[in-house]
């Protein structure tokens, strides 16, 4: 395997709008996150992916950008994010942006243009497409509800939008718009960027061609997703847009892909793949229900151990996955994954472990390493994210009452994950001195930075340690590359595996207890030759002692270790 710079790396993601507030207009900004560049340094970041910063409406939190050549002046100026660079930089530390391609805002000049003449140049940025006896060219559902197909003012035509009707699909078939995006990709590198998380991707290749069919809701709709399921080809996309951009600068992209065709692997994430790695999203795709949030799964620990490690198994013949528990678009892992016992300090420090260990990237998500939580919220009218208003609907639509329909949104709120950061119990968890732009998650006081920055036991604490030790040189060819066997699968609630060099044949194990019984878990072979390298409830050496003396490690609930054997 060809060694890259980004191999060994661990990744932070920032969701600007909530990190941190400097001049209390009560959004996070720029100068907050250049303010905070030591606190990830100190925490081991070497990879910060802010999500959208581009100057645009908001309609989907910068998801919908309106300039791609332009600073939201919420967040700040450009000074401030060259500042920003360079700041990161002479931390040996690397800025990645989002990519936001598939779609534009309806407020950009180029759809703008679009509008203003239906049968011009712009309006082939787009898909314009003239209806069906007077109504929608299909049937298709948009991500976040409604009709894929949206009027264009005035005309017979429709334009494509596979999210929301403000966010219009750009088509890549145009090589216009294909080079217009490659310039602006190479004039944001040029300044020194690290690379791109590149958004919902999968999506830039559809059949835009496909007939009305089978309704599969209420709405009358079918699922979207099948246009793209049905297109064939995004590779000779991806790999141009590789070749004309990234590969030029040897930048780091993490897809963010769904619903990729199972043989497509290699061409996505092999050595010399489209993309440096993606996001494994298998955990969170156990979740999905087949209608919306309201049918969506509980986490199920056996269920979720075996898709965590069907594909640790996969990718490790083919690439570097990036693994996550949480994002901007999804709840908090500790409220997801964790089962209520285990919703403590330790229950994180083991989600920790498992996760940060595994082999790929680690991404954390802002907050994660405090072991922030969901949020509840009393009404629809306090949440903001314009999917979770479609899905409260939906949920009210397919005949759930309103307090089931606000109790899918607890669950699976995008909103969860985009509260306000809680730097420490003072005003607004130290996020702003103004109103912030949402309200925040009301336990700031017992989960916080300063808090946790005073306590040697505490979740962040632990999270410093963990990082530490996945990227100290004696072990760090073991956790980058090495090799992953899953072990005592044979336990119910036991999720533990070992990472293998195949260079140095140096074996390290990971295992934790989900459960809520004491387990004992056999070490007899390997006890004269053990090395417990950390412990999430500080005792290495009195599990070091059980180990040589019984050649066993009992872990009790919630219990985690990670041994050199
Ligand atoms: O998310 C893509 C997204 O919404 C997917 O979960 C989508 O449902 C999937 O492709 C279905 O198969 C990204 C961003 O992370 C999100 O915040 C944005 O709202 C969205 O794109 C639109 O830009
Ligand atoms: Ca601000």
């Amino acid at each position: 395997m060809k060694k890259k710079w980004w191999h060994d790396k661990v990744a932070y993601q920032i969701y600007p709008k909530s990190f941190l507030d400097t001049n209390g207009d009560g959004i996070g900004d720029l100068r907050g996150i250049i303010s905070k560049l030591d606190y990830l340094k100190e925490l081991g970041i070497d990879i910060i992916w802010l999500s959208p910063i581009y100057k645009s409406p908001f309609v989907d939190q910068g998801y919908d950008i309106s300039d791609y050549y332009s600073i939201a002046e919420e967040f700040g100026t450009m000074e401030e994010f060259d500042e920003l660079i360079a700041e990161a930089k002479k931390r040996d530390m690397y800025i990645v942006m989002d990519l936001v391609v598939n779609h534009c805002s309806d407020q950009h000049e180029w759809f703008q243009k679009a509008l203003a003449d239906p049968d011009g140049e712009y309006a082939d940025y787009f898909y314009f497409k003239k209806g069906k006896d007077g109504r929608e060219p299909s049937n298709y559902r948009s991500y976040f509800g409604g009709n894929v197909w949206e009027k264009v003012p005035g005309t017979d035509k429709y334009y494509l939008h596979m999210f929301a009707k403000e966010q219009p699909d750009l088509n890549w078939e145009n090589p216009k718009v294909r080079q217009e995006i490659y310039d602006m990709v190479n004039w944001w590198l040029a300044k020194g960027l690290g690379g791109f998380r590149i958004d919902a991707i999968i999506n830039i290749k559809k059949d835009v061609n496909l007939p009305t069919c089978e309704p599969d809701g209420p709405d009358g709709l079918a699922n979207g997703v099948k246009m793209v399921e049905a297109a064939q080809g995004i590779g000779g996309l991806l790999e141009e847009l590789k070749h004309e951009t990234f590969e030029k600068w040897d930048a780091f992209t993490v897809a963010e892909v769904f619903n990729m065709r199972e043989d497509e692997l290699k061409e996505f994430i092999g050595e010399d793949g489209h993309f440096s790695t993606m996001f494994d999203f298998s955990a969170h795709e156990l979740t999905w229900g087949g209608h919306g949030w309201y049918d969506s799964k509980p986490i199920v620990f056996k269920e979720w151990r075996e898709v965590l490690f069907a594909s640790q198994k996969k990718l490790q013949n083919v690439g570097f996955a990036a693994n996550i528990l949480e994002n901007h678009d999804e709840p908090r892992g500790a409220s997801r994954y964790l089962p209520k016992y285990a919703q403590n300090e330790a229950g994180k420090k083991m989600l920790a472990t498992t996760s940060i260990l595994l082999r790929g990237i680690p991404f954390i998500y802002q907050g994660q390493e405090i072991g922030m939580t969901n949020c509840r919220r009393n009404d629809i009218s306090e949440y903001d994210d314009i999917s979770t208003l479609d899905q409260y609907q939906v949920a009210l639509d397919a005949g759930c009452s309103k307090e089931e329909a606000l109790r899918c949104c607890y669950e699976n709120s995008r909103d969860n994950a985009r509260t306000p950061m809680h730097w420490s119990d003072a005003k607004n968890a130290g996020f702003s001195e103004g109103t912030p732009w949402i309200s925040l998650n009301p336990n700031y006081a017992e989960i916080n930075v300063a808090e946790q920055e005073k306590r040697e036991d505490s979740v962040l604490s632990y999270y410093k340690k963990l990082i530490a030790l996945r990227k100290n040189p004696k072990y760090c060819e073991t956790f980058t590359y090495g090799n992953f066997a899953p072990a005592y699968e044979m336990y119910e609630d036991i999720l533990a595996y070992d990472r293998i060099s195949e260079e140095t044949g140096e074996r390290i194990r990971v295992v934790a207890n989900y459960g809520q019984s004491a387990v004992a878990l056999d070490l007899e072979e390997m006890k004269d030759n053990c090395e417990v390298l950390l412990s999430n409830v500080e005792k290495e050496g009195e599990a070091a002692r059980e180990i040589k003396e019984k050649g066993l490690l009992t872990l009790k609930s919630c219990e985690t270790a990670v041994i050199r054997l």
